[in-house]
C-alpha cells in the first residue's frame, strides 16, 4: 500500500494560509494551484492501485476479480446477467478509496485486511439496457489508476460495447488493459486469431496500440492461464502511479519551501527577537540594522516597521513566522516518510 497523500497537502494548505502576508502572493498562488489540482487527482490519494473491471455481461469480470483477490469476493453465474450492481474490494481503514466509492454510488463493498494493495471495482455489464452503467463507467474513468476491459471470444465484437463505450473514451488508453478471457475454449491458432482480430476491432474504436492479454481466469477444468501477466500489467501501473507520486510530493515539499525562503523563516527566531525590535522601534536605521541582522525581510518587515511601537502586532507577526515554520517543518517530514515508504511498495 502507498501512503495516503492527504496529511502532506493538509499542511501545504495550512503553509499557505499562515504566509499571508509573509511570502510572495506568486508563490502562495502558486502553492495554491497545486494543492488544489493535486486534491482533483483523488486517486492518488488511496494508498492502493485502483481498478476498475469493464464489460459485456458474462465475459467473467467477477471471476476475474475473484481470482485477484484469491477468494470468492463476487457472486459468478453461468446466468446472464449476473452482475446488477457494482461491487467494490478495498483494503480496510483506507479513508480516500471508502469516500471515492461512496461517491461513486457503489453500496456493495467488502473490505479486505490482508489484501495486496489493490482495490478493485467490478462494474455491472454493459449490455444491459435497463441500467444507466453509461454514466457509471463515465463518472469512473477519471477516478481510477487502471481499467481492466473484458471480452470473451463469442462477443468479444459486440458493437454496443466498442461504438457506445470504448470509442468514446479513447483518450484513456494509457490506463486502460484490454484482457480477453476463455481462451481455454480456444485451440491455439484460434486464441491467436480472435486476439489478433480484437486489437483490430479496437484499433477501428481509435485506440493507437492496443495491447491484448489473452486469459483464462476460471476455467471450468484446469488452472488459470495469464494472471501473471495481468499482475505484471498492474505492476507496472503501480510503478507508473509511485512515479507520479514521487513527483507530486516533491513538487508539494517545493512549494511550502519557497513559502518558508520567502519569509526567512529558515534561520529560526531568537527568543529575545521582540526585545531587539521593540528596543530599536522609533529609530529607523537601529531597526533596520535588527531586521536585517533577524533576516527578516518582505510584507513581514513592511508590517514591523510599520506598526511603530506596537508590542501587540510585534508579537503576533513573530508568532505567524515561527508558526509557518513550524509547519514547513512538519511537511519536510511528513514528505519525507511517503516517499521513503512508497519507494518500497510492490503488489
Ligand atoms: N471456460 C471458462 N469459463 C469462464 C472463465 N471465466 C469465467 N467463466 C465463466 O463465465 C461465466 C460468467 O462469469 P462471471 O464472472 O459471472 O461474468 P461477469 O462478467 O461477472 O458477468 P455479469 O455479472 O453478468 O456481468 C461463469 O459461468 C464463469 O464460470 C474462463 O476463463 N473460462
Ligand atoms: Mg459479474
Amino acid at each position: 500500500m502507498l501512503r495516503d497523500l492527504t496529511p502532506a497537502l493538509d499542511l501545504l494548505d495550512l503553509a499557505i494560509a499562515s504566509s499571508d502576508g509573509l511570502a510572495s502572493e506568486a508563490d502562495r498562488k502558486t502553492a495554491a494551484v497545486l494543492a488544489a489540482a493535486a486534491r482533483r487527482r483523488q486517486n492518488y490519494f488511496s494508498g492502493a492501485v485502483i481498478v476498475a473491471i469493464a464489460g459485456g455481461t458474462g465475459s467473467g469480470k467477477s471471476s476475474l476479480l475473484n481470482a485477484l483477490a484469491g477468494r470468492e469476493v463476487a457472486s459468478v453465474s453461468a446466468l446472464r446477467p449476473h452482475t446488477d450492481e457494482p461491487l467494490a474490494w478495498i483494503p480496510a481503514g483506507d479513508d480516500a478509496i471508502s469516500a471515492m466509492v461512496a461517491a461513486l454510488g457503489v453500496n456493495a463493498v467488502v473490505e479486505y485486511d490482508d489484501g495486496n494493495g489493490l482495490a478493485i471495482i467490478d462494474l455491472p455489464d454493459l449490455d444491459s439496457v435497463e441500467h444507466d452503467h453509461r454514466s457509471l463507467v463515465e463518472v469512473t474513468l477519471p477516478l481510477v489508476d487502471a481499467v481492466i476491459w473484458m471480452f470473451d471470444p463469442v462477443k468479444y465484437h459486440d458493437p454496443s460495447i466498442h461504438d457506445e463505450f470504448l470509442a468514446v473514451v479513447t483518450e484513456y488508453e494509457p490506463v486502460f488493459i484490454f484482457v480477453l478471457n476463455k481462451i481455454d475454449l480456444l485451440d491455439e491458432a484460434g486464441s491467436d486469431a480472435v486476439e489478433a482480430h480484437l486489437s483490430d476491432v479496437l484499433k477501428m474504436d481509435g485506440f493507437h496500440d492496443p495491447e491484448v492479454l489473452a486469459v483464462a481466469v476460471a476455467p471450468p477444468d484446469g488452472e488459470p492461464i495469464g494472471i501473471e501477466m495481468l499482475m505484471a500489467s498492474l505492476e507496472r501501473t503501480l510503478v507508473d502511479k509511485r512515479a507520479d507520486r514521487v513527483k507530486l510530493v516533491a513538487d508539494i515539499l517545493r512549494a511550502g519551501r519557497r513559502l518558508a525562503g520567502d519569509a526567512n523563516v529558515w534561520i529560526g527566531t531568537p527568543d529575545d527577537a521582540h526585545d531587539q525590535i521593540r528596543d530599536a522601534a522609533g529609530e529607523a536605521d537601529r531597526l533596520s540594522h535588527v531586521l536585517d541582522r533577524l533576516e527578516i525581510g518582505g510584507p513581514l518587515r513592511a508590517e514591523i516597521v510599520s506598526s511603530d511601537d506596537d508590542a501587540g502586532a510585534i508579537d503576533k507577526e513573530l508568532r505567524r513566522r515561527a508558526e509557518l515554520a513550524a509547519v514547513v517543518a512538519a511537511l519536510g517530514v511528513v514528505c519525507a516518510e511517503i516517499s521513503h515508504h512508497d519507494r518500497r511498495q510492490q503488489l
